[in-house]
């Protein structure tokens, strides 16, 4: 991390989301840490490369373990933490492009397994780190330096494909707004299963989208955001696809499923079902 590595000099902008994402990541951790007495080393943070994935060496306070990792596949480097250390409370922080586009493969597969770790996903519609360039969130039709003409494709909805992928646990969230979105956060590590807590992160640099996001009234451009009702039922898979239905970004708890096992428990019972089998057994299994 930065006090323990002074040589990483990398630096966010003036403003940038990310830093009401580190604040609130700091918060859940901080609380998690009161409430079960564990220390901050029992946290390990996974990062996937992009300004987002930076935040591994930026936070303050007590340290959490932390890997760097490699541009998309920071779900692989935190499968494997999990299963060597299920005791671990593993944290994956990663970009939009990171996780949604080369990384987007490794979704449905950790969502098919309920791999019990919570990803942070910072989403500025951009690629920030490698100077502007589209990401599946960017918007139809946007001016970038890799889309000149604009852009072709249409905006990926990340909150949709997670539910249609099966995560167990979706949240969405804001930068803006580090204090909920760090209960966010801390009911996403505190849910036994995989979860992603997808939040609003602006680049201000490439793509400043915070008055589109908290809406400026006088000017008359309306909030995109807007607060999920209390009385919306976590537990209801159409409830929660109605609710993505509306447009804007709901802020809130999306969806949550707590009646499937995790992994860890799924492949803990399937040790109990494996026989050893004896070197004479082995052996046997080549013969013809
Ligand atoms: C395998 C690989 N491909 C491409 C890159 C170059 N690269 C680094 S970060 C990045 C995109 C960053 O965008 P995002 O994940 O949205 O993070 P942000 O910087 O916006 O937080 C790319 C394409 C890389 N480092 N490694
Ligand atoms: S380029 Fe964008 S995402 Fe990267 S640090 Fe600057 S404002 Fe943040
Ligand atoms: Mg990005």
């Amino acid at each position: 991390m930065s006090k323990k590595n002074p040589e990483y000099d990398f630096k966010w902008c003036p403003g940038c989301g990310d830093f009401g994402v580190r604040r609130a990541i700091e918060l859940a951790m901080i609380n998690r840490l009161e409430e079960t007495g564990k220390p901050m080393e029992n946290n390990v943070v996974v990062a996937g490369i992009g300004c987002s994935g930076n935040l591994v060496h930026l936070l303050e306070g007590p340290q959490p373990y932390g890997i760097h990792g490699i541009h998309g596949r920071a779900l692989p480097i935190a499968l494997g933490v999990k299963m060597a250390q299920p005791g671990l409370n593993v944290l994956v922080v990663a970009g939009d492009g990171d996780f949604l586009s080369i990384g987007g493969e490794h979704i449905a597969p950790q969502a098919a397994r309920n791999l019990n770790i919570c990803a942070v996903v910072m989403d500025n519609g951009v690629y920030g780190l490698t100077k502007g360039q589209s990401s599946p969130t960017t918007l139809q039709g946007t001016v970038t330096s890799s889309t000149p003409f604009g852009k072709i494709e249409t905006k990926a909805n990340p909150l949709e494909l997670y539910l249609t992928y099966g995560v167990s646990f979706i949240a969405s969230g804001f930068s803006g707004q580090p204090r909920p979105l760090s209960l966010l956060i801390k009911q996403g590590m505190e849910h036994p299963g995989f979860s992603i807590v997808h939040v609003q992160s602006p680049c201000t640099t490439y793509n400043d989208t915070f008055i589109e996001l908290k809406g400026d009234l006088k000017n008359g451009i309306q909030p995109a955001l807007w607060d999920v009702p209390e009385d919306h039922d976590t537990s209801d898979h159409l409830a929660a696809r109605a609710l993505l239905q509306q447009g804007g970004v709901p802020v809130g708890v999306i969806y949550k499923d707590t009646h499937r096992p995790s992994l860890d428990q799924s492949v803990e019972a399937t040790w109990e079902k494996a026989q050893p089998k004896s070197v004479e057994q082995l052996m046997e299994a080549f013969v013809f």
